[in-house]
């Protein structure tokens, strides 16, 4: 259907008048959309079923990567591409009068993810696949994934997103593999041949039914899945319950995403997700290896899972339960396989972000659960009494039950082989700081993964100009092999290419800006920088400190009119936690500050300030490749890896960036000259952490650009109501700027100033780029996806 313009022109046709009866002349551009989607579905059915059949008869492992987050986006763009379908689609589709761009925008987003944690989950299995490596996501499907934002006056106002109003054209409902989840009730124990067994007494019930997504390798027969999870009622609802509140609170557990980035929300709804996602996948897990094999001696071996981040965590004593209390296991036995199946990332060193669930809350939904987590705990810290002995203080900081909490993290490390960082500087960290007693009680452990990213979406798909162009000069090697994109070093004083790599360039701004002009009405220069800062809004990113280097400029600019700058346009975009009160004033700030530039004659013939509304994995398709600059200049030691710096990196944009996160190894591979540095080093952040030492008011009192910025916060200076913006003066004088704002700025402005000196010796910026470009590929997700495979996880491709 597929072979040729001709017969997919055919076929097409067909479907789209046999499945909404309408003629081709009627049908919206949604109809074609899903006619397409189910064309494209029953195309890789026939590889789905065979990657599964593989999989089944082979003896080959299987990695589960669980995520309570799958930032997928689009996915017909990236199937077509996949398939090596494309081309003749598109060229079927425009004979017919029809554009696969619109039909490609009228999918909606799949925005099951908060950001970069949920975007890894996605690029991970477009790795495995592409590599043909056996490896499956397990998550929730969120009937509305992250919220829309819309900006109301300057205000971020939340929508509930709504990715299944039209349906899912890629997800196929699997009713017949549904699985129960029981919650709350009680446990009763009694003694049989002197052992303890152990029921889950009339617990309330949650069925879980999955809902399958294929996901496609890039010009393979490999399908892989990704199973997502459905929270429905039972046909047979508890007794004395009123129907329609069980049915609604059922329904609830897989009803939102919660949208919180790196930050704890400590809600029963939320751990009722977790255990729902990590009981489901389980219990299908183990049902078809059971079938296969019949005894769970051997799991380990043949199942790797990973847990992202601590959210899945309790698949350590889910596994565990079914071990023990199905399979009548020994507990040694049992620890042995959970331990030897399971491997953890951590994400993060913000202790607000740290999971710790009260007992209280833990133990009455969960009690089977609980109980098993006390036996864990109680061994752990007998484990450790062994090896420390008399050291109390040391066992209280390492348990897993403390002061009446749960703490996940703990958990995770205690009962998983190995525990990665995701970027060599947060990977240190881990273990010389955060987790240094757990590394020196199992080293062997501890390992660093730093991230990577698809660089089939964010190259090969969002910037098709420039990878044909790269293709034309190295040819083709790189889609499969990132790292080959080395070769292109040999073009960095080739003329012909830095011509045409700057035309691309120039060309995609012009696309963002008409977008920009389309979503606000305002017009920015395509010739100006393209400074972007995009990502979630968080302190620690210090949005703040680019919008106060933004309100020096604007002063300066009016009160020298010997200062000039070069034309610049800074660019934002950034959702804020609906309950994150600082966050959200600091995108108000951003959008006054937008308003003050913008509509100043003599500055804005400089400089514009543009917030583009509702950031997503869409939009950013469309950023990256437009974009110069790259900020990434968070808080050094905060930022775990950061994925957005290597993305721009990967589109020719130049980092502007602390020593933070990947940005270390991103300076590691294009070497000094070729990325904007400053501000303090992650050591020293830490260092003033642990000892003191920092006044924010000296810098307030010593820098008049900083004071001038920080009092027209608070002067009026905005027309704003009074006290708008109080809470981020606030952050910076009376609380002391935790984040080393003002302590950078003066560094910040300077490294500004080299990256407007390098820009404008357009020659020499198109070097730097074409470097970035070159150096990218160690940055593909594929090079970090075999580093799991081979050191973690153990598997082979199919
Ligand atoms: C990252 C999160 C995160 N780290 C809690 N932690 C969440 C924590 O909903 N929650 O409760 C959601 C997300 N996300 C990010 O992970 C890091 O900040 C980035 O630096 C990193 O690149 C990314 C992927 O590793």
């Amino acid at each position: 259907m597929f072979s040729s313009k001709e017969s997919f022109q055919k076929s097409f046709l067909k479907r789209l008048e046999m499945t909404y009866g309408k003629t081709f002349r009627e049908s919206t551009s949604r109809d074609q959309y899903n006619t397409l989607g189910n064309m494209v579905r029953e195309y890789i059915s026939t590889n789905w079923i065979e990657t599964n059949e593989k999989n089944r008869s082979a003896n080959n492992k299987q990695v589960y990567y669980f995520s309570i987050e799958f930032l997928l986006g689009k996915l017909m763009g990236q199937n077509l591409l996949n398939l090596g379908i494309r081309d003749v689609v598109e060229k079927g589709l425009e004979e017919l009068g029809i554009s696969l761009s619109d039909i490609e925008e009228s999918e909606s987003d799949a925005g099951l993810g908060n950001g970069g944690l949920g975007r890894l989950a996605a690029c991970f299995l477009d790795s495995l696949a592409s590599l043909d490596l056996p490896g499956h996501g397990c998550g929730i499907r969120y009937k509305h994934g992250l919220f829309d934002q819309k900006i109301a006056d300057g205000y971020q106002v939340e929508y509930p997103e709504q990715w299944l109003r039209h349906g899912n054209v890629w997800e196929v409902r699997k009713p017949d593999q549904a699985v129960d989840i029981a919650f709350w009730g009680s446990t009763e124990s009694r003694e049989v041949d002197g052992k303890l067994e152990f029921k889950h007494v009339s617990p309330e019930t949650v069925v879980a039914v999955p809902y399958d997504m294929p996901m496609i390798g890039y010009e393979t027969s490999t399908v892989n899945t990704l199973r997502l999870w459905s929270a429905e009622p039972a046909h047979h609802p508890p007794l004395n319950r009123d129907l329609l509140t069980y049915k609604r609170e059922t329904e609830a557990v897989s009803e939102f995403l919660y949208p919180d980035d790196t930050h704890d929300e400590g809600k029963i709804l939320r751990l009722k997700q977790q255990y729902f996602l990590v009981s489901a996948s389980l219990q299908s897990i183990i049902r078809s290896f059971r079938k296969k094999n019949g005894s769970l001696h051997n799991f380990h071996e043949m199942v790797a899972i990973h847990i992202n981040d601590t959210h899945p965590v309790l698949a350590i004593p889910e596994l565990m339960r079914i071990l023990l209390d199905e399979e009548r296991m020994e507990w040694e036995e049992a620890w042995e396989i959970t331990t030897k199946t399971i491997s953890y990332t951590n994400h993060t060193t913000l202790s607000e972000a740290l999971e710790k669930w009260p007992i209280y809350l833990f133990k009455p939904l969960l009690p089977r659960i609980y109980l098993i987590v006390e036996e864990i705990n109680e061994r752990y810290c007998k484990a450790l009494w062994e090896r420390y002995p008399g050291d109390w203080n040391r066992i209280e900081q390492m348990a897993i039950l403390a002061h009446g909490l749960v703490k996940m993290a703990h958990l995770a490390i205690a009962g998983s082989h190995s525990v990665n960082g995701v970027a060599k500087i947060h990977s240190d960290i881990l273990k010389m700081r955060e987790m240094k007693l757990f590394y020196e009680f199992e080293p062997e452990k501890f390992n660093n993964k730093t991230n990577g990213i698809a660089h089939r979406r964010w190259l090969l798909k969002a910037n098709p100009e420039l990878a044909s162009t790269i293709t034309e000069a190295i040819g083709e090697r790189w889609v499969k092999d990132p790292e080959y994109l080395i070769q292109l070093k040999r073009f960095i004083y080739d003329e012909g290419m830095k011509e045409k790599t700057a035309k691309i360039k120039q060309v995609r701004k012009e696309l963002l800006a008409q977008k920009i002009f389309e979503q606000s009405s305002m017009k920015v220069d395509p010739s100006s920088i393209f400074d972007v800062q995009v990502k979630r809004l968080h302190a620690y990113k210090r949005q703040l400190l680019n919008v106060l280097h933004i309100m020096y400029l604007y002063n300066r600019i009016r009160e020298d009119s010997n200062f000039s700058v070069y034309p610049r346009t800074f660019i934002f975009g950034a959702k804020a936690s609906p309950g994150y009160y600082y966050a959200k004033k600091v995108i108000k700030l951003i959008n006054s500050l937008a308003e003050k530039v913008n509509s100043d004659p003599k500055v804005s013939k400089m400089i514009k300030v543009v917030f583009m509304e509702n950031y997503r994995v869409s939009l950013a398709e469309s950023i990256f490749p437009a974009a110069d600059v790259s900020e990434q200049i968070s808080t050094a030691s905060k930022e775990a890896s950061g994925t957005g710096n290597m993305k721009f990196m990967m589109n020719g944009a130049l980092t502007l960036g602390t020593l933070d996160g990947a940005n270390v190894e991103i300076l590691e591979s294009v070497g000094p000259s070729n990325i904007f540095t400053f501000g303090l080093t992650a050591e020293q952040v830490l260092d003033y952490y642990e000892n003191g030492g920092y006044r924010s008011t000296e810098y307030y009192h010593h820098d008049v650009r900083i004071r001038q910025a920080a009092d027209q916060l608070i002067n009026g200076f905005f027309h704003e109501t009074e006290g708008e913006f109080e809470a981020i003066y606030d952050s910076l004088i009376a609380h002391n700027d935790q984040y080393f704002v003002l302590k950078d700025f003066s560094s910040y402005a300077e490294a500004q100033e080299r990256v407007e000196q390098t820009f404008i010796n357009r020659g020499e910026w198109q070097e730097k780029s074409l470097i970035n470009i070159a150096y990218s590929g160690s940055f593909s997700s594929d090079r970090t996806i075999k580093e799991y495979a081979d050191g973690i996880w153990r598997i082979k491709p199919i």
